[in-house]
């Protein structure tokens, strides 16, 4: 082996050594480093795994370049090759390896995943997040002020217009809990720059851990097919300073919003035919 990983080690050192920036962080989305507490370590398996893979890729495609140039036909050859079965070493080593890189990416993986999937015991700051077709809602759980979204609207080109776009705000360097919910179909939680996505599910309550360690607009989208507008399922997530995130929830309460939006704008309730009133004020 020593005369493959030297060159391998070799060669990863000096494409490492002239990539940019943005190649070293295996072009991630830009703005997600440092975006929160968990991005670099997700940055650091992308990458990992990346290094591990190519390498793999390098030795395997240098292996069947090599056998083609070394066991091709030579003139005057005729007839089968020396047909050759059960070398031991080399079938151990092709199921061992593969075993091992397996075994290997899932426990990081876990491992990074298990971070975020770890509930505070105390989060500072707590926002129910309810996905609907095709917008968003935000309950500021301790605040208790909330914020119903709309659908984005779109500019001439069908483009997506930003200010038309519902807003979730969270103040930075705050423990933060989501809890994801949905009022209708599957929807998923993704904010690009987070690295992470979340499936919305009816009737189950999802959660997302973190700090948010970056102040900044992060671009918010719904990451499962949910009907014919999911593309427009947009949302911002700007991070601020604490005195313009209270700033904000005042003015929410300044606006009436206060309280929480409920369950009561689902409309696939359960009871929805024996409930006639509040569907019908729904209609209204
Ligand atoms: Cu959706």
């Amino acid at each position: 082996m020593k005369w493959v990983a030297a060159p391998v080690v070799l060669s990863t050192a000096l494409l490492l050594a002239g990539c940019t920036p943005e190649q070293q962080r295996g072009f991630l989305p830009e703005g997600s480093e440092g975006a929160t507490n968990h991005t670099d370590g997700i940055t650091g398996l992308w990458v990992t795994s990346w290094i591990v893979l190519l390498a793999v890729g390098v030795i395997t495609w240098g292996l069947i370049i090599w056998a083609t140039i070394a066991y091709r036909r030579r003139k005057g050859q005729t007839g089968l090759p020396v047909q050759m079965r059960y070398n031991m070493p080399i079938e151990t080593f092709f199921t061992v390896v593969p075993v091992i890189l397996v075994l290997g990416f899932f426990a990081f993986t876990a491992q990074e995943q298990s971070k975020i999937e770890q509930r505070y015991e105390a989060p500072e700051n707590v926002v129910e997040v309810i996905g609907k077709r095709w917008a968003w809602d935000f309950n500021y759980v301790n605040d208790d002020v909330y914020f119903q979204g709309v659908q984005v609207q779109t500019d001439d080109e069908g483009e997506a217009t930003d200010d038309t776009m519902p807003v979730l705000y969270l103040p930075v360097d705050k423990t933060t809990e989501l809890r994801l919910e949905t009022r209708d179909v599957i929807h998923s939680f993704w904010v690009v720059e987070y690295l992470y996505k979340k499936d919305m599910i009816p009737g189950q309550t999802n959660y997302m851990s973190f700090t948010p360690t970056k102040t900044g607009t992060f671009m918010g989208k719904c990451a499962e097919l949910c009907g014919e507008y999911h593309s427009m399922m947009l949302f911002q997530m700007k991070v601020v300073e604490q005195d313009e995130y209270d700033a904000y929830i005042e003015s929410l309460r300044d606006a009436g919003n206060t309280g929480q939006v409920t369950k009561e704008f689902n409309p696939n309730q359960e009871h929805i035919a024996g409930d006639n009133d509040s569907a019908k004020a729904q209609n209204d």
